[in-house]
C-alpha cells in the first residue's frame, strides 16, 4: 500500500443535518490551502474549528459554507497530519467536494479501514484495539458494545501483554541454561511446570471467552403468538407506539407474520406478529397460516403468549390462566400476556399477585391505555438480553485471535509434554519462541501485510 494522502466520507451517502469527511496524509495543508485559499492555510491551527466557504479547486465554484478541524501530526486518529470538513448533509455537496479534494494531487480515494490501518502502523493502538474499532462500530446490543469499549480502550491488551512477558522471562533464561548446558547435568525443571502450567491456564481462560461476531450481530426475536382476535396485533402497535399492523375484531385479521424492529434499553431487538392459532383451521388459507405461525415460534428466543384477558368465562385469574396453560400444552410460553386490562373489569386486572409483574410469568396489558406496556417492556429486555454475571467480563471476538491464542496453546502444550520427557533445553527454547510469536501476533507486535489486507478490509470506507 502508498503512502498518499487519502480521503473519504466518515457519514453514510443519504440526507442528514451534517456530514463529514476525512483526509490523512502529508498533503493536508495543501488540501487546506486548495479548498480554502493560501490565508486559511497560514493560519491553521490545530484543533481549533475553522468557518470557511469550500470552493473548487479546479474552477473556483463554491462547494460549501462548512466547518473544518486540523489535527497536526502525530496528534490525530491516524497519527498523521489530518483535516476533518463538516458539509451540509447533502449527498450532493459530499460528492462534489469528495471529487474536488481527490482531484488535488497526492490525495487519492481511501480504501475500507485504511485510516485505523494507518493508526496501527504508527503505533496509535495495536491490533486488538483496532480489531475492536469494527466492534464498537457493529455492536447489536449494549453488552457487546461495553465488550468492545473495553477492548478499544486496550483490556486484552494488558492481558496478551502480561503473557507475553512471562513467557519472554522464561525465554530469557531458558536461553541462559542452554549456554551454560554442558556444565550442568540435569537441569531441573519441576519448578518451571508450574509456570506453563499456569500460563496454560490464562490463555484458556481467554480462548473459552469467544464469541463469533456471526452469533453476536443477531438481533434477539421476540415472537407474539395466541388465539385469533387475541391482541396480538393491537400489542405490537402500542408497544412500537404507531399503527403499524392491521388490527380489526374479525378473528384471522393477520395472515403472515408481520416483523418489525424494537428498541429496549438493552439494544434493538426483532418483534414478530403472527397468524392467530386456532384449534381448527377455517380454511386452507388460515392452516397455511398457523403452519407459519408455529415456524417462527421455533426461532423465537422468546416465546410471548397473548391471551385475550375479556373472553374468558368468568373472567377469573386461575380461569384465563389455566386456559393459557391448556393453549400453550405444545408450544411453552415463556412468558404470558394477558390483554384488554381495560375492557375486563375482573379479578385478574385488580389482582394484587398480577400486579406486582416482574417477578411473575404474566402481566394485565392493555393496549388502549397502555397499562403494563412499560413492565411488558422490561421483562422481554431482562429475558433477550441476559446480562453477564460481571460487569468487567471480557470476551474476544475476532477469530484471527482466537487462531493465535489456539496455537500459543498448543505450543505451551508441547512444552509441557516435553517436560516430562527430560528434554534438551535447545528444544524447549524453540517451543517457546513459537509460543512467544504466537501471542505478539494477536497484537499486532509481529504481523504480516496478508494479516493487515484480511483485517482491513471487512472495514467500511472511512474508518
Ligand atoms: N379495549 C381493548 N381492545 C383491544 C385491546 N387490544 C386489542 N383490542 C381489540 O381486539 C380486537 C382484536 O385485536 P387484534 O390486535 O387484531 O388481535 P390479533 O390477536 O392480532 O388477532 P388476529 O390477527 O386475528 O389473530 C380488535 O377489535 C382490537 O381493537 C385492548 O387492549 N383494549
Ligand atoms: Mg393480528
Amino acid at each position: 500500500m502508498d503512502s498518499l494522502t487519502i480521503v473519504a466520507p466518515m457519514t453514510p451517502m443519504g440526507v442528514s443535518a451534517v456530514a463529514a469527511l476525512r483526509v490523512s496524509g502529508t498533503h493536508v495543508r495543501d488540501v487546506v490551502r486548495r479548498l480554502f485559499g493560501a490565508r486559511a492555510a497560514e493560519n491553521l491551527v490545530p484543533r481549533m474549528a475553522n468557518l470557511g466557504t469550500a470552493r473548487d479547486p479546479q474552477t473556483g465554484k463554491v462547494l460549501d459554507s462548512l466547518l473544518y478541524i486540523y489535527f497536526e501530526a502525530p496528534n490525530s486518529y491516524t497519527g498523521e497530519d489530518v483535516l476533518e470538513v463538516y458539509p451540509h448533509g447533502n449527498p450532493l455537496i459530499v460528492r462534489d467536494l469528495l471529487q474536488a479534494i481527490r482531484s488535488i494531487e497526492g490525495v487519492r480515494l481511501a480504501e475500507p479501514g485504511e485510516y485505523t490501518r494507518r493508526a496501527f502502523l504508527n503505533g496509535k493502538m495495536d491490533l486488538t484495539q483496532a480489531e475492536s474499532v469494527a466492534d464498537v462500530i457493529h455492536s447489536a446490543n449494549r453488552a457487546e458494545l461495553e465488550n468492545a469499549h473495553r477492548l478499544l480502550s486496550g483490556a486484552l491488551s494488558k492481558k496478551i501483554a502480561t503473557l507475553t512477558a512471562l513467557v519472554k522471562d522464561i525465554s530469557a533464561r531458558l536461553e541462559l541454561d542452554v549456554d551454560f548446558a554442558e556444565e550442568e547435568a540435569d537441569p531441573d525443571f519441576s519448578g518451571w511446570k508450574q509456570k506453563f502450567e499456569n500460563i496454560r491456564e490464562s490463555i484458556k481462560g481467554i480462548l473459552n471467552s469467544f464469541r463469533g461476531k456471526a452469533n453476536l450481530s443477531r438481533l434477539p426475536l421476540a415472537v407474539l403468538y395466541g388465539a385469533p382476535n387475541a391482541g396480538k396485533s393491537s400489542l405490537v402497535n402500542a408497544l412500537l407506539g404507531e399503527d403499524r399492523v392491521l388490527v380489526s375484531n374479525v378473528p384471522g385479521t393477520t395472515r403472515d407474520f408481520v416483523e418489525v424492529r424494537l428498541f429496549l434499553d438493552g439494544g434493538e431487538i426483532r418483534l414478530i406478529d403472527t397468524a392467530g392459532i386456532a384449534d381448527k383451521a377455517t380454511d386452507e388459507l388460515d392452516a397455511l397460516s398457523m403452519k407459519k405461525s408455529r415456524e417462527i415460534l421455533d426461532e423465537a428466543d422468546m416465546k410471548i403468549l397473548v391471551v385475550d384477558g375479556n373472553n374468558s368465562a368468568g373472567n377469573k385469574e386461575g380461569v384465563i390462566l389455566s386456559e393459557a396453560q391448556a393453549e400453550s400444552k405444545d408450544l411453552k410460553p415463556d412468558f404470558v400476556v394477558v390483554s384488554k386490562s381495560d375492557l375486563a373489569a375482573n379479578v385478574i386486572a385488580r389482582s394484587e399477585a398480577t400486579k406486582q409483574s416482574l417477578d411473575t410469568s404474566h402481566l394485565n396489558v392493555s393496549s388502549k391505555t397502555g397499562e403494563g406496556l412499560d413492565d411488558l417492556k422490561k421483562v422481554m429486555n431482562a429475558i433477550l438480553f441476559k446480562k453477564s454475571e460481571n460487569a468487567e467480563d471480557l470476551w474476544i471476538t475476532s477469530e484471527r485471535e482466537k487462531s493465535c491464542l489456539e496455537e500459543a496453546l498448543a505450543g505451551v502444550d508441547r512444552v509441557l509434554d516435553l517436560l516430562e520427557k527430560n528434554p534438551a533445553v535447545e528444544l524447549l527454547a524453540f517451543e517457546m519462541q513459537l509460543v512467544r510469536r504466537a501471542l505478539q501476533s494477536i497484537t499486532g507486535e509481529i504481523s504480516s501485510e496478508d494479516i493487515l489486507q484480511s483485517i482491513f478490509a471487512g472495514f467500511c470506507i472511512g474508518k
